[in-house]
């Protein structure tokens, strides 16, 4: 359920209530890929767009930039309390012993004491120095049961104040739920109209967890462009908006929370651009029904290795739930 809870330039931003008790705000800046530019894309967004929400990743290499972009939005006036800060364990720290030292190095590199969230990134444990695609012995086990405990210890000791799971199915899903003290709040999935996920969204809906749904555009290179989809264009056109903006709001309408990525400070601007106006329900359902249903990020290159495992195809990392 959605609540309107503050005002910016005039336009209502709403939010998410979590079973943690936090409320996550409906729309993030994305920052995979921003490099160098990160910190010019949060002050913009957070000064100028009227954005409360930053999703990053220690896997993204850009989270000193995205702090020193936080501490200037904090010196045009904005509060740590008002903001929402995500990030990500990545692969290689998923162990339990790994787990805190991996959050202390990103509070440290956002210049942060807290975090509002905190995602395991992929459910699969690298070896330090991978490579892409893994050789025999870079897929390591991973103990789900010791690495969540781990991430339940953060938010006792107020280090994280949620935590979630990215790219899980409802196999695993099922799995944390058997053993989880703290439920996970959050699940973060690519959801856009070329990759609807519906399985995912209806478990995670009943199962009270709300999902982010991240390359809400269709991702970046090597994407797929639902920019200039036919259908996106013309809903767009019709209801006078931009493409991005139909594909963030078609999200939204959705239940999801949505965290689109961009560089330029007037993208960014339109892509928030999304809480006065309704995609009418006949419109919904074309984008709902959008064939060649597809994902962008199927972790192929970075965890399947075809002769060696221990997942030796895509469905195999997707626990052949596609
Ligand atoms: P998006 O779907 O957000 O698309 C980003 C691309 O769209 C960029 O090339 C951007 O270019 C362009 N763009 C942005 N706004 C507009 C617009 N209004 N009109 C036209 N083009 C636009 O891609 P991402 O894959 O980056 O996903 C968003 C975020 O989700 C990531 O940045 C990351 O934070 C998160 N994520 C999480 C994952 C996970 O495993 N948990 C996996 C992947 C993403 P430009 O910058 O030039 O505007
Ligand atoms: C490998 C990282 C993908 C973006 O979250």
């Amino acid at each position: 359920m959605a609540h309107a809870t503050f005002t910016s330039e005039g336009q209502n931003m709403e939010s998410f209530r979590l079973l943690s008790g936090h409320k996550i705000p409906a729309v993030g800046l994305g920052t995979w890929r921003s490099g160098s530019q990160a910190t010019h894309a949060v002050v913009t967004a957070l000064v100028e767009g009227g954005y409360r929400h930053i999703d990053t990743a220690w896997e993204y290499g850009d989270q000193r930039e995205i702090g020193q972009g936080i501490k200037r939005a904090m010196h045009a006036g904005l509060e740590r309390r008002d903001l929402f800060v995500t990030s990500k364990l990545w692969c290689t720290e998923l162990s339990p012993e790994r787990v805190r030292p991996g959050l202390q190095n990103t509070l440290k590199e956002l210049q942060l004491e807290y975090l509002d969230l905190y995602l395991i990134h992929w459910p699969f444990r690298l070896r330090e120095g991978a490579s892409k695609p893994p050789k025999a012995g870079d897929v390591l086990d991973f103990d789900m049961e010791g690495v969540w405990r781990e991430m339940e210890n953060l938010v006792k000791d107020n280090l994280v104040r949620t935590i979630g799971v990215c790219n899980f199915t409802v196999t695993k899903l099922n799995k944390l739920l058997g053993f989880a003290e703290l439920i996970p709040s959050v699940c973060q999935m690519e959801m856009h109209p070329g990759w609807r996920n519906d399985t995912m969204l209806e478990f995670c809906k009943k199962n009270e967890i709300h999902v982010t749904a991240y390359s809400p555009l269709g991702s970046q290179e090597g994407g797929r462009d639902l920019i200039h989809d036919q259908t996106v264009d013309r809903i767009a056109k019709k209801l006078n908006k931009t493409p991005g903006q139909v594909l963030v709001k078609w999200g939204l309408q959705r239940g999801t929370s949505v965290i689109p990525k961009s560089l330029n400070p007037e993208r960014i601007k339109e892509n928030i651009k999304v809480f006065d106006w309704v995609i009418p329900e006949q419109d919904f359902q074309a984008l709902n029904s959008i064939t060649d249903q597809k994902r962008v990020m199927d972790g192929e290159d970075i965890f399947v290795n075809k002769t060696e495992g221990p997942f030796r195809s895509v469905a195999d990392l997707w626990d052949h739930e596609d």
